[in-house]
């Protein structure tokens, strides 16, 4: 018997997890209690990483499309053979813009498609990078970039110290947390109420994390934004204004004074749904109170207001003084370097080129994914005909499902990266599994940019790669190779070693780096001896903040340092970051760079909105789902059933809609039926149906997902909804009717 202790990959909370083994085979998982950042906490989703090693439906080995349309297993030579022989002259005869690429969430939690996925995508050449960014927090990403002058500069909570969080549009005691990586979100909560402090909540069903606070706001779907906006408006009406530390570094108040003139308490009340007294209360709360901290998520960056909401949360913190403060919200320093590093003083790369069909600009070189489906299904030149899915399930996760699974259907070519024969490999002409993710070595790149301690923990492969196994950055560096003519032999240790020099010639010119004015050769030799994201990861550790600096402070952190921990680093809580942290041209905060003011018409216009009884839906997370792909684990699976209509009683009554009876829901894109749990804990004129659902259809090979498949979500959202600053479906907030669906009536028979 033996133990391993791995970083979980599977959300951002990044818990320890121990690994027990006997032989090569799973025992059991359980919490490692001294993860020097999650202390002993798990989720049921942590454990369920043995059954997710062991589900014999994960793909092991590559699969190719059959003429009759079944896969057949394959050998990775046949695999790449097939995908060579196929794109080639597709990209010869269509050029680089006929191949589209999308990335999946799980990509952000892989070193392998961190450090390997960009250069497939540069290799393919093509303007159509897709990611889930833009179902997700990319409204976050163009707020911090116009008012800290980098997409990755978001402030995080500084919860542990905090004694008032008001939380918008999340509910991390399901999602655990994010753009806040905090393993046991309860704990922490807890600990805010414990000192005396209060947690408040603003969501539009009493979420799990709702009713654990002091107090809970039901707003209206779409409308933060003008509750912040009043939140701020308050603050500068009443002269409660508070710019603390980061005063001499913030600019543009009096623009935003007069850009939110007139988004006053009393004009929000109404189509908000909250109290304007409520809302002055709660602004001067928030200004009297030296630590606190706001932070929305997922409610607050997927509805028509995004961007002007992920603006206003920070603009609301800065003016109230707690930004960049302890309690507040702060900046991280990864181990990996800052996020946000980098050159200064250049504006945001957006809207460079725009997409085909509809002519959306880019963001962060990448295009709104809801787009994918019309590139796709549109003819004409430059029509995309081969797509590459790393890590991502599209089928289920973009708005328009119905659609967009049709165009999968008339690609010339489709390869995935991926585990499972799913609603989207299902259209794959070749499958590329990964290894297990036991069998790979683990750190968190991206997600300990937003942690609310900087620590740093690297994870080796837990068990040793079976024969047949490929590495993921392998797969990606063969296919990249492909991409560049280069058949399906090319060298990828050849590109590997191309790579690690561009990094250490990066590194040795950064005079940020510490490893600034090296000898790349000297840092070279250094690293020898690893290769792949270990080599790129050492690099990063040891030229980074805290890094050795290639000996020069024999006890700064390097890979070799942190495989000697298996349970982390601690590197302490957050600290003041100010001015270092800015990259806007000004050298300053932006508090109303023009950009984000041009979101302000449209929200004015919403002043005048108020219920109407129409309904809209919007979405939810259940702590034992994950997105759209963990429905196939026994440990998880279980229990009631998860994919639900949430209905109002008064909604219910009206509607004739009975609890545990059907309902058919349709909007301008399509219908789904689910079962109605008739509940208050959602509002009146609010539906809540959770996201990821749907195994119904055929093709796949998900046998425990089969059984109990849910409705998908995504049927309902609307490709053409989109919220326009930064190409973000809006997800939340969704037009629908809702009817009951007749005892005996057939499936999918319109009630
Ligand atoms: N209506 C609605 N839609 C939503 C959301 C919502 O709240 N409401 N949320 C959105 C958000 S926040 C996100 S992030 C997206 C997620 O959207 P996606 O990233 O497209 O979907 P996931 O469900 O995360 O699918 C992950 C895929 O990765 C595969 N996978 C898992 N592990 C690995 C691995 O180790 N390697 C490889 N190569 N593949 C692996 C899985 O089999 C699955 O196919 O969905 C978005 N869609
Ligand atoms: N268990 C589990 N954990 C996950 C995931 C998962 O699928 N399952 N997904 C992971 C991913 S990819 C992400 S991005 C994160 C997301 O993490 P969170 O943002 O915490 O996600 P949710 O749990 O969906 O919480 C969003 C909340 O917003 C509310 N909401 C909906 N519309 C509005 C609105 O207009 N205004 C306001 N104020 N609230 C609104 C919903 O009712 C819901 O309670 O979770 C991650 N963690
Ligand atoms: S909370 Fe997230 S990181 Fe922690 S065990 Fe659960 S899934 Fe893994
Ligand atoms: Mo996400």
């Amino acid at each position: 018997m033996s133990t391993a202790i791995r970083t979980c990959h599977l959300c951002e909370a990044t818990c320890g997890l121990a690994i027990e083994l006997d032989g090569d085979r799973v025992v059991a998982v359980r919490p490692d209690h001294d993860d020097v950042f999650s202390k002993g906490f798990i989720c049921p989703k942590g454990v369920s990483i043995k059954e997710l090693h062991e589900d014999p439906d994960r793909v092991r080995t590559p699969l190719v499309k059959q003429p009759d349309g079944t896969f057949a297993a394959a050998t990775w030579d046949e695999a790449f053979a097939e995908i060579d022989r196929r794109l080639t002259p597709l990209l010869e005869r269509h050029g680089r813009q006929a191949a589209a690429v999308y990335l999946g969430n799980p990509s952000a939690h892989n070193l392998s498609a961190l450090l390997y996925g960009r250069v497939l995508v540069k290799s393919l050449g093509t303007r159509n990078v897709f990611t889930a960014s833009t179902v997700d927090q990319m409204p976050k990403q163009v707020a911090a970039a116009w008012m800290f002058g980098h997409e990755a500069t978001i402030p995080v909570p500084d919860v542990d110290r905090t004694d008032l969080f008001l939380i918008l549009g999340a509910n991390p005691l399901a999602s655990n947390g994010s753009l806040m990586t905090a393993p046991g979100m309860r704990n922490r909560l807890k600990a805010i109420q414990a000192r005396g402090g209060r947690v408040v909540v603003v969501d539009p069903r009493r979420s799990r994390t709702a009713e654990v606070a002091d107090e809970h706001l039901f707003i209206r779907p779409g409308t933060d934004a003008l509750l912040l906006a009043a939140l701020v408006h308050t603050v500068l009406d009443e002269g409660l204004t508070n710019l603390a530390a980061a005063e001499p570094h913030v600019a543009g108040l009096d623009d935003l004074r007069a850009a939110l003139d007139p988004f006053t308490p009393e004009a929000v009340a109404a189509p908000t749904g909250i109290d304007a007294d409520r809302i002055r209360t709660l602004a001067r709360e928030l200004a009297a109170t030296p630590r606190a901290a706001v932070y929305g998520r997922i409610g607050t960056t997927t509805q028509r207001f995004g961007t002007v909401a992920s603006w206003l949360v920070d603009v609301l913190t800065t003016v109230t003084g707690h930004l960049d403060a302890e309690g507040g919200s702060m900046f991280t320093l990864p181990a990996t370097g800052a996020l946000g590093g980098g050159a200064n003083g250049r504006p945001p790369k957006l809207g460079r080129w725009t997409s085909r069909v509809r002519g959306l600009p880019e963001t962060f070189g990448e295009l709104p994914a809801a787009v994918l489906a019309e590139e796709i299904d549109t003819p004409g030149d430059d029509q995309v005909r081969a797509l590459f899915t790393i890590a991502g399930n599209p089928a289920a996760s973009l708005p328009n499902s119905d659609r967009l699974d049709a165009a999968l259907g008339e690609l010339d070519l489709m390869v995935s990266l991926d585990i499972y024969v799913n609603e989207t490999t299902r259209h794959a002409d070749v499958i590329l599994p990964a290894p297990s993710p036991l069998e790979r070595s683990h750190y968190d790149i991206a997600l300990s940019g937003f942690a609310v301690r900087n620590v740093a923990n690297y994870s080796s492969p837990s068990l040793p790669k079976p024969d047949g196994v490929m590495e993921e950055w392998e797969v990606l560096l063969r296919l990249a190779l492909i991409a560049a003519g280069q058949g399906p032999g090319g060298d990828i240790a050849a590109l590997d070693e191309f790579i690690a020099g561009e990094m250490v010639r990066r590194q040795t010119s950064d005079p940020a780096s510490r490893a600034h004015g090296r000898d790349p050769a000297e840092v070279t030799a250094a690293l020898a001896g690893r290769r792949g994201p270990e080599r790129l990861l050492d690099a990063m550790l040891r030229g980074g903040p805290y890094g050795d600096g290639y000996g020069v402070d024999p006890g700064g952190l390097s890979l070799g340092r942190l495989e000697a921990n298996p349970h982390g680093v601690d590197l302490g809580p957050l600290q003041s970051r100010l001015p270092d942290a800015l990259r806007t041209p000004s050298g300053k905060i932006e508090l109303a760079p023009p950009a984000l003011l041009a979101g302000l018409p449209a929200l004015e216009a919403a002043l005048a909105e108020h219920a109407n009884g129409g309904l809209v839906l919007v979405g939810r997370r259940h702590l034992r789902s994950n997105n759209s792909w963990m429905h196939n684990l026994p440990v998880l699976a279980g229990g009631p059933e998860r994919c639900t209509l949430q209905v109002h009683p008064d909604d219910a009554e009206r509607l004739d809609l009975t609890d545990g009876g059907r309902a058919r829901i349709t909007s301008r894109t399509g219908a789904v039926e689910a079962p109605v749990e008739v509940t208050e804990r959602v509002m009146a004129g609010v539906v809540s149906l959770p996201h990821g659902w749907g195994h119904d259809v055929e093709g796949t090979r998900l046998r425990v997902a089969a059984e109990r498949p849910g409705a998908n979500s995504n049927v309902l959202a609307d490709e053409e909804l989109l919220e326009p600053l930064s190409g973000t479906a809006v997800l939340n907030g969704i037009p629908v009717e809702v009817a009951p669906v007749a005892v005996g009536a057939p499936a999918g028979a319109a009630a």
